[in-house]
């Protein structure tokens, strides 16, 4: 099935500075940045900047160059927040939503790093 990416969702303006945003991490390919309706305590999105609507969409489509910066600034964000558990601290979670079920509302990749509060069972 095609992936129908639509250059006009909001963070498609974002990446064009049509709207600004305030990044606390830009990249090569990537950008992160506070999400404006935070669940916890920290709450970063992570995007690349290729037009790519979801993960699967992301690793069938993107280069091998944006794959790895991604990776790493999703990392790099997750160092950020301060939170890993290597370091002794409380830990956090990296998540997806794809697509309908998944409640997705931007329509371009983004990873959500969140922490800062214990956040309870996943699908709850
Ligand atoms: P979702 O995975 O597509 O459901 O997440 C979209 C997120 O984008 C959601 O948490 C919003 O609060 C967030 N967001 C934002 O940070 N800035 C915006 O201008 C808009 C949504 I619209």
């Amino acid at each position: 099935m095609p992936y129908d990416y639509d250059p006009q969702n909001i963070f498609a303006k974002i990446l064009r500075g049509e709207i600004p945003s305030q990044p606390v991490l830009e990249t090569e390919h990537s950008i992160a940045f506070p999400d404006i309706s935070p669940q916890a305590p920290t709450h970063v999105l992570v995007l690349p900047r290729g037009p790519y609507v979801c993960y699967d969409h992301f690793i069938a489509e993107a280069s091998e160059a944006e794959i790895l910066d991604f990776t790493r600034a999703v990392a790099e964000v997750c160092r950020m927040t301060g939170l890993c558990p290597g370091d002794g601290k409380d830990g956090y979670r990296v998540l997806f939503n794809s697509g309908l079920h998944s409640g997705q509302e931007v329509p371009h990749l983004h990873a959500h790093v969140v922490g800062g509060r214990p956040l309870g069972p996943l699908l709850a």
